[in-house]
């Protein structure tokens, strides 16, 4: 209940990151959602993976539209900068405060319906500009807000709760964000947050657009027998292509298994993404692979989750407009208003 204050006073015993916080200084409000909502299990992972990465909490924008995933930002990092924008609008208003301030860490949260439905438009041009930004999607194939009408990532086929079957073809936003050029795509599952933590630490780590796709349940209006986003669903048809681990910079790298099974990923600050293949061929630096894995799975009634691809050397928006690397309030009236003489250069060279 949102009406009952979490206390702000630690134990002294709890364990503090490099930075000095305790993993309760990334927690935010209390979640009104449904009990047992994948997104609240999503809110968790994201707490988990800031605190394990000694993020500061001033250092992260969370952004979101509408609907009850993009409620859930009130539900974690209390203490970061926040913005609940119109529906499916959330691309725009992180691609902008982007361009202002590229030193903070843009997290976009997002639904299937925000991002998929009225958003879609928003959601391409913000992976194919490569705006850098955690965008994650959760994604539990209905409007859960509105009441658990079908989204446009329901797939052909599944059966609401009331028994109307949805006969409308399904968006595939891992499908889309490979096609648009996304740097960093991901699909995880709300259930296994062994999977999911590594998964957005890596995506927090890498300087490009990374879109994870999280399959989410929604226990109200879409966990039941014919759905295909239900927990029993995804548990059953979970076909994972490797295991992330995540290894900072700081920390020594060690290889505690068989060689040929792992690819490890160096990023541009010396961290590395470790990735324990399961898929045996499986090459997560190969796009066209990736869509091809992630179309075969889906083909055979599966759900391809794991990092399916990463560029390791990624470009984002600011290096394809060459923007100016100091954060808009930090620069003075000169640099911001370079006067009348500067502006009328400007219009002749474009008469
Ligand atoms: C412009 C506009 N149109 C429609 C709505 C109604 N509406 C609110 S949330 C929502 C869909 C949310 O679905 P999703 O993004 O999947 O979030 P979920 O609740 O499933 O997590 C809709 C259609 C709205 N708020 N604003
Ligand atoms: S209606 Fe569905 S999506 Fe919304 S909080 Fe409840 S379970 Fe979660
Ligand atoms: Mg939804």
């Amino acid at each position: 209940m949102t009406y009952l204050a979490k206390p702000k006073i630690h134990h002294p015993s709890l364990t503090r990151n490099k930075v000095g916080y305790t993993r309760r200084d990334y927690e935010g409000a209390v979640s009104t959602l449904c009990a047992g909502c994948g997104h609240d299990s999503i809110s968790a992972a994201i707490i988990q993976a800031c605190w394990e990465l000694d993020i500061e909490p001033h250092r992260v924008a969370k952004l979101s539209g509408i609907g009850c995933s993009s409620k859930t930002p009130t539900y974690f990092l209390g203490n970061s900068h926040g913005f609940n924008t119109v529906h499916g609008r959330m691309p725009s208003v992180l691609t902008g405060a982007n361009l202002a301030n590229r030193d903070l860490l843009y997290l976009g949260v997002s639904g299937d319906g925000d991002s998929a439905s009225i958003g879609i438009g928003q959601f391409v041009h913000a992976l194919r500009r490569g705006v850098n930004m955690v965008y994650i999607v959760e994604n539990n194939g209905v409007y859960g807000l509105t009441k658990g009408q079908f989204s446009a990532t329901a797939d052909q086929g599944s059966v609401s709760k009331k028994g109307v079957v949805n006969t409308d073809a399904p968006l595939d936003l891992v499908g889309m964000a490979l096609q648009l050029g996304a740097t960093y795509v991901a699909r995880g599952f709300s259930g296994d947050k062994r999977q999911l933590v590594p998964l957005i630490k890596g995506a927090m780590q890498h300087p490009g657009a990374a879109l994870i796709d999280v399959i989410s349940p929604c226990v109200a209006f879409n966990n039941h027998a014919g759905s295909t986003k239900s927990y029993e669903f995804v548990r059953d048809h979970n076909e994972v292509a490797n295991r992330l681990d995540f290894v900072p910079c700081r920390d020594e790298i060690v290889v505690d298994y068989a060689s040929g099974s792992v690819l490890d990923v160096e990023l541009h600050d010396g961290s590395v993404l470790r990735l324990r293949k399961l898929a045996a061929t499986y090459d997560a630096r190969d796009r066209t692979a990736a869509i091809r894995y992630a179309r075969t799975a889906a083909a055979e009634g599966e759900i391809a989750t794991g990092l399916l691809y990463v560029d390791p050397d990624p470009r984002d928006l600011h290096q394809h407009l060459n923007t100016v690397t100091t954060p808009f309030n930090q620069l003075g009236e000169a640099e911001l208003c370079p006067g009348n003489a500067a502006l009328e250069a400007i219009n002749a060279a474009l008469r």
